[in-house]
């Protein structure tokens, strides 16, 4: 689980006792995720599926550029167009520079980025067609990306309503 919201997510959610999760924790730094759960995987042997965020994802992207990545690893990058943990803030929207700034939103394409590597990239963008996308993405016998393209401002929003209920 990358830093950020993965990790964050993952707490939203029964932990299963047939799952290990791993976390680079640290001091919360979203540089080397992607290393991090490669190395892991080259070790242990067992299926791993690093779930990161666009920026984590992309600021490691040199992680792919290696000869030992094994077939049992797969990632999920869940690409929300930049760092939306901050928009979770409560203050966020006072603060006039945050889009900038904080959120750094990107437009890389991931697809092409993921194929200079050869790693096999899949997509979902909606809901349509999602579980076979899944399906096909935990088949594959390659090395595998998952590009889940979020919009940023149903995640906030969707967000902020799930913890003001949690909350109640
Ligand atoms: C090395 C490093 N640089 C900057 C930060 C500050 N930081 C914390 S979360 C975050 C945004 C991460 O964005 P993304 O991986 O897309 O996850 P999201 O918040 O969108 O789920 C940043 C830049 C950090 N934690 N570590
Ligand atoms: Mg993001």
């Amino acid at each position: 689980l990358a830093n950020s919201t993965p990790i964050r997510y993952s707490q939203l959610f029964q932990s299963r006792n047939d799952l290990i999760y791993y976390s680079n924790r640290g001091t919360s730094g979203i540089d080397g995720c992607t290393s991090t759960a490669m190395g892991s995987a080259y070790i242990s042997k067992l299926p791993t599926i690093l779930i990161t965020g666009d920026l984590a994802f992309l600021y490691d992207s040199n992680a792919m550029w290696n000869n030992y990545i094994d077939t049992n690893f797969k990632i999920i990058v869940i690409n929300n167009s930049g760092g939306n943990i901050f928009t979770l803030i409560d203050t966020s929207d006072e603060i006039s520079s945050i889009n900038n700034f904080f959120l750094t939103p990107q437009n890389v394409n991931i697809n092409s980025l993921v194929q200079a590597f050869g790693l096999s990239f899949f997509q979902i963008s909606s809901e349509k067609d999602s579980k076979k996308i899944v399906h096909d993405f935990f088949q594959s016998v390659k090395p595998s990306v998952l590009e889940i393209v979020t919009n940023p401002d149903n995640n906030t929003t969707v967000h902020k309503e799930y913890f003001n209920y949690l909350v109640l």
